[in-house]
């Protein structure tokens, strides 16, 4: 049985993620979606808030049979041993994705033997990115053209206080 990991940040799940999840789903036979935190970045969500999204995202997009985890114990490799996943799926934007990734996926294949999947972000969502979507909320604008209804649902602002 070939399994995969797509691990991210998903803070918040992006339709350019929900892409790379779809297309990594029709690859391998079992697919594990890992929300970590990332230490360089601070957070808009917590992370069972974005795990809790990320599922209600697949439902929405009619994706199955896809787990939704996340992981605090260490490596992203020791994940994928913990759930005997071979291969690491990412999206590739640009080539700031490309410098980015290729270290780690180096690392992780020294680490764990586990390789890294690439696949080329599509033109209608290459460009979004969730630091972006949540400097769009912050500000107030809409984010509906680059999350899933879930998610820009959970952002809105919150009407003035009644009471
Ligand atoms: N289209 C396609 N792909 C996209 C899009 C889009 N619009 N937006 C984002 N992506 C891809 C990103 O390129 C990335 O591959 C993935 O989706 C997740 O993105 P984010 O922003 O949610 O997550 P990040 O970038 O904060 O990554 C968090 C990780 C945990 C994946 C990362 O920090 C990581 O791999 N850490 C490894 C930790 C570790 O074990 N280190 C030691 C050895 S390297």
């Amino acid at each position: 049985m070939r399994i995969a990991v797509v691990p991210g940040s998903f803070d918040p799940v992006t339709l350019g993620h929900l892409d790379v999840i779809g297309r990594a789903a029709r690859l391998f036979d079992r697919l594990h979606v890992l929300v970590t935190h990332n230490p360089g970045k601070s957070a808009l969500l917590a992370v069972d808030e974005r795990v809790r999204l990320v599922r209600e995202a697949l439902a929405e997009a009619g994706v199955d049979g896809v787990e939704v985890d996340s992981w605090s114990q260490g490596l992203l490799v020791d994940y994928c041993r913990h759930v005997g996943a071979e291969a690491i799926v990412k999206g590739l934007r640009s080539a700031t994705d490309a410098a980015y990734e290729t270290p780690m996926a180096l690392v992780n294949r020294d680490l764990a033997g586990v390789e890294t999947l690439f696949l080329v972000a599509q033109p209608a969502t290459s460009h979004v990115s969730s630091s972006l979507v949540r400097q769009v909320a912050a500000l107030g604008g809409d984010v509906s053209p680059y999350v899933p209804r879930v998610v820009a649902a959970a952002l809105q602002p919150q009407g003035p206080s009644r009471g």
